[in-house]
């Protein structure tokens, strides 16, 4: 169970843990191949590459904006199921809120990184949004409401979860870069990460 606001959760995922979800996240790969996104308007592409499981999945492009869809934007496809083991996390972390609708998986290259955002398109602003680092380190900002407020920088290794929730749910915080450290648990470099949403209000 999980307090309000921000928290970082250091090694929450033991090895084993880390190894079984991306063992789902290559199987959910496979199914739904990552894509490259672009921002509204410019159309320029994002370094980050995603795709996402479960309901509903976050895409943007440059006619369509940010988004959530049923369907991958290439292949057309539903998205695949959530796993379980992604459900577990969220019951076990936020077990007062309804269940995620989304799990967006962004796989950085060496040399990717994420601009200062809110997640901010989702009906539901109450439910707290959980995020899981797998693979290399990478060094993350957070703010606060302003997108002038001040801001900290942090580590996030493979293992550890951050939780925006409470008055912390719409800060401002990216990913500045990845950490050029091997993790040992991919055989390839980068980091995934996988962000838990709840997008449309519960009735
Ligand atoms: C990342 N994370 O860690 C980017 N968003 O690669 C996010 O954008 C994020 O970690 C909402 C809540 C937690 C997060
Ligand atoms: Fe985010």
């Amino acid at each position: 169970m999980i307090n309000s606001g921000f928290e970082h959760l250091q090694n929450y995922l033991d090895r084993t843990a880390q190894t079984e979800l991306i063992e789902d996240v290559r199987k959910i790969i496979a199914e739904a191949p990552l894509f490259v996104p672009a921002m509204p308007k410019s159309g320029k592409p994002f370094s980050v590459r995603m795709t996402n499981c479960g309901p509903l999945g976050w895409v943007s492009d440059k006619t369509g904006g940010y988004r959530y869809q049923e369907t991958h934007p290439v292949t057309g496809d539903p998205w695949p199921d959530m796993p379980k083991k992604i459900l577990d996390l969220w019951a076990d972390l936020a077990p007062d809120f309804p269940k995620p609708e989304c799990c967006l998986i962004n796989y950085y290259q060496p040399d990717a990184k994420m601009g200062l955002h809110r997640d901010a398109d989702e009906e539901d602003t109450r439910s707290p949004v959980i995020s899981v680092s797998l693979g290399d380190p990478a060094s993350f900002r957070i703010g606060g409401q302003n997108r002038r407020d001040p801001t900290r920088s942090l580590r996030l290794h493979s293992g550890d979860i951050v939780v925006l929730g409470g008055d912390m749910r719409l800060a401002y915080h990216g990913i500045d870069r990845i950490l050029k450290r091997d993790s040992g648990l991919l055989p390839e470099r980068g980091r995934f990460n996988l962000t838990l949403r709840r997008v449309n209000l519960a009735q």
